[in-house]
């Protein structure tokens, strides 16, 4: 009985192993101008593994096409590079700036990426088993609940995003990915995987990208001019710019909600991945109403935050706006904290927060490192 126990969770493990080893790692869909010969889809897995099965699937969630399947991608002909990484993109034509490691297999599908994937309210799909058809509503109700799932379709990883339309729906959520709500006024170009020290995604960003008039191809830098980022991203810090079929860049410190509004207030989610080389060492979350540069000099290290009454507000106070704000990292070198705004706190309109966490060394001694800040804006 054991045996059978046992053998029956060592084949359970292999094959959630087998199919959780995929994830999509960087999503352009709306570039600067035309968006022809821009669309990619990035995947992350395994080197040289095929995509045997796999599709990714566009879901439509404007008002009243939400539900409806727009576009197809078959993934079974092709396999990873010998990075890992697979871009699917809609042309060859345009040389992307930077260009895709050696090392990554790119494909070409004109086809399914007719017509364009669409720039609103979009959920994105990665999974196996049987594909949709195009053109088949899924939520024949629009009520924001896929009618029976995704019929003989099993999903690895799913990403939504909002361009606010009230009756708009995000369907990632419910099928084990992440939804991005619209908290503050911008609809995403491009969404962007950040990994974590194991190489195991993590959380996501998200932006509009720019590019010049004189290099239309590229690089695709993150909006920091008109703050049409979110989830960590930040100017100076960390990714600056897509990097299409080349390995994502890291942030340490994540964040899920980018806008809080005043009047309903809210709560930012702060993801902490200091690594496991940090195991249960302490982290102190620092905030700043007033930028991140120059910042706070500790030593040999700088704190991306100036200096200012909220900074003295969380060292004074802690666990308190934030909390934890002093805390214990796992056995992962992890932290979750929270920065709660209550409803009616009309005063904070228009603030710009940013926090970064310092790690400090088991006895509370030692500072080891800081992360990137993370942005938070507050709204109406
Ligand atoms: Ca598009
Ligand atoms: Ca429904
Ligand atoms: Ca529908
Ligand atoms: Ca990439």
């Amino acid at each position: 009985m054991r045996t059978t126990l046992q053998s029956l969770l060592a084949v359970t493990a292999l094959t959630g192993l087998a199919h959780a080893q995929f994830s999509l790692s960087e999503i352009l869909i709306n570039p600067p101008g035309g968006d022809d010969g821009y669309e990619a889809i990035e995947i992350r897995g395994a080197a040289n593994a095929a995509l045997t099965g796999y599709y990714i699937l566009a879901i439509e969630g404007d008002g009243a096409n939400a539900g409806t399947v727009d576009t197809v991608i078959n993934l079974g002909a092709h396999s990873t590079g010998s990075n890992g990484l697979l871009l699917m993109r809609d042309s060859s034509t345009i040389v992307l700036k930077p260009a895709p490691a050696a090392a990554t297999t790119v494909a070409v599908d004109s086809a399914a990426f007719t017509p364009d994937i669409e720039n609103g309210t979009i959920t994105i799909v990665l999974g196996f088993g049987t594909a949709p058809t195009v053109s088949v509503d899924l939520d024949a109700n629009n009520d924001g609940v896929l009618d029976n799932g995704i019929p003989g379709f099993t999903t690895v990883d799913a990403v939504a995003w909002t361009d606010g339309g009230a009756s708009d729906f995000m369907y990632a959520g419910a099928l084990g990915g992440f939804d991005q709500p619209n908290t503050h006024a911008f609809t995403p170009d491009a969404a962007y995987r950040i990994y974590d020290a194991n190489g195991k995604a993590w959380c996501w960003t998200f932006a509009d990208v720019l590019t010049s008039a004189t290099a239309p191809d590229g690089p695709f830098t993150f909006d920091f001019v008109g703050f049409d980022f979110a989830g960590g991203l930040a100017e100076g810090f960390g990714p600056q710019q897509l990097d299409l079929g080349n390995m994502n860049g890291r942030l340490q410190f994540c964040t899920d909600y980018y806008g809080i509004s005043t009047a309903n207030g809210g709560t930012q989610t702060m993801l902490l991945d200091a690594g496991s080389i940090n195991a249960n060492g302490f982290a102190l979350v620092v905030g700043s109403l007033t930028g991140t540069k120059p910042g706070i000099a500790l030593g040999s290290l700088t704190i991306p935050v100036n200096f200012d009454p909220y900074t003295s507000l969380l060292l004074n106070a802690p666990n308190t706006l934030v909390n934890p704000s002093v805390g214990l990292l796992d056995a992962q070198g992890r932290m979750t904290s929270k920065f709660a705004l209550p409803p009616a706190s009309p005063a904070t309109i228009g603030m710009t927060f940013n926090h970064a966490a310092v790690i400090l060394d088991s006895t509370f001694s030692t500072f080891k490192a800081v992360t990137n800040p993370t942005t938070l804006f507050i709204q109406a």
